[in-house]
């Protein structure tokens, strides 16, 4: 069967042009962006990348793509990143592989910022997937009591029976809200509560969503509010 991420990413990487500095994505589809763009390099595409994840950056440098930091650059041409969930609106909730910040940081400075999923991500309104939560370490158990108030029960999340640690240091809380109808308020009122770094819900970031399917087809969705 054919594997609807790498569908996507095959997308994707059309879009990507010599000179450029790529924002590399992290999780299982943008893994696929990141080989398709590697292949390119070993073919002679110069292009320069910031890695959203310590896991993105050591398999980008495997493939021979340079890696550079913002002391290098302050801004990005084109990132190519995956997501939980993408909404009628572009919408987005990511997250699922504890990058959420860094993720968050280079879409913010990115030109051009597509997302690559499989169909299946597409829904008409998030919330079916938990909202990853970064939090510091330091008084978690207030920052999730506060979370609590906000209507959910925050899950500290745990890999093999261990608190999962981000790249930045801190804890990731997985939250349920059930349907979330104002992703714009609900982004507010979490980053709102001190001890919290940041949230997955990406408001008004996506350009450009590509959704691949196990046929081999692409759907593409542009975005129509302004950032
Ligand atoms: C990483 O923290 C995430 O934001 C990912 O982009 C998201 O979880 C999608 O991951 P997959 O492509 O592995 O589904």
């Amino acid at each position: 069967m054919i594997n609807a991420k790498q569908v996507a990413a095959a997308k994707a990487i059309e879009y990507i042009q010599n000179g450029m500095v790529v924002g590399l994505g992290t999780g299982s589809t943008a893994y696929w962006a990141i080989e398709y763009a590697g292949a390119k390099v070993k073919e002679g595409l110069d292009i320069r990348a910031i890695a959203t994840s310590v896991q993105t950056e050591t398999l980008a440098k495997g493939m021979g793509i340079p890696i550079i930091s913002f002391a290098d650059t302050d801004h990005i041409d084109i990132t190519i990143d995956g997501a939980d969930e993408v909404d009628a609106h572009l919408q987005l909730i990511k997250g699922g592989g504890g990058a959420l910040v860094r993720e968050k940081i280079v879409a913010a400075v990115s030109n051009f910022y597509i997302i690559i999923v499989d169909e299946t991500k597409l829904v008409t309104t998030l919330g079916k997937f938990k909202l990853p939560v970064e939090i510091l370490r330091f008084g978690h158990e207030i920052t999730m009591r506060h979370l609590k108030e906000l209507g959910t029960e925050p899950g500290l999340r745990m890999t093999d029976n261990k608190i999962f640690i981000t790249d930045n240091g801190n804890y990731i809380v997985d939250c349920s809200f059930g349907m979330i109808t104002d992703p714009p308020g609900l982004h507010e009122k979490i980053n709102g509560i001190t001890g919290v770094v940041d949230n997955g819900l990406f408001i008004n970031k996506a350009d450009l969503v590509i959704a691949g399917d196990d046929k081999g087809n692409t759907r593409i969705l542009k975005r129509e509010l302004k950032k």
